[in-house]
């Protein structure tokens, strides 16, 4: 029916790293062309869903054990799930793929930690040096970069129009099915 099949996008990187801005670009230029696309941020799945999480590692693997179980119906219903999470954590993120193994793609948005905290949109990064938020991403708990991901999106080089482009071309050649007229 979409033109497409269903499977999983999943934007791991720093905070401020522009997952969620990526996300939804992506998600605008996908519907744009017709496709089915929907986003799923983890800033907006810990307000539902995952409320009673908080982030410690064991909270965290929880946090992204369940927005990949929600991210494989997506995908098993034809959809593209853009899924928009930290997830800092290797092993986290190879439970996902190993429960979604042919939908699953990693993307690693990846920009320097310098970069993320000079730009620190939501002023994160100095509540957590000044010792207010723990077990912060980057400054007092771990981010393990992904070792062989789909696709690297350099986002602290690049502009957001070239991600945008880069990763819809990548979605597009990976997701699209030839239909008869
Ligand atoms: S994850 O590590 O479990 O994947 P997730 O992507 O859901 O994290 O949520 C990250 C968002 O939570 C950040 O964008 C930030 O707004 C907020 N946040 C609050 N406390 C922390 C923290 N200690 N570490 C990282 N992000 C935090």
């Amino acid at each position: 029916m979409n033109r497409h099949c269903g499977g999983i996008l999943w934007l791991t990187g720093l905070s401020g790293a522009g997952k969620s801005t990526l996300a939804r670009e992506l998600e605008r230029v996908l519907r744009a062309r017709g496709w089915q696309a929907f986003v799923l941020d983890g800033d907006a799945l810990r307000t539902g869903l995952n409320a009673d999480l908080g982030f410690s590692p064991q909270d965290r693997a929880e946090n992204i054990r369940r927005s990949g179980e929600v991210a494989g119906l997506f995908a098993q219903a034809g959809i593209i799930a853009i899924c928009a999470f930290i997830s800092p954590y290797r092993a986290d993120r190879d439970r996902v793929r190993a429960a979604h193994a042919a939908a699953f793609h990693e993307i690693h948005v990846s920009a320097p930690l310098e970069v993320c905290e000079a730009r620190d949109p939501k002023g994160l990064y100095r509540r957590a040096r000044s010792g207010e938020i723990a077990q912060f991403t980057g400054i007092s708990a771990p981010y393990e970069p992904p070792l062989a991901p789909e696709l690297e999106i350099p986002s602290g080089r690049w502009p957001l129009e070239r991600c945008v482009v880069q990763l819809a071309r990548y979605t597009e050649r990976r997701f699209a099915l030839a239909v008869a007229a």
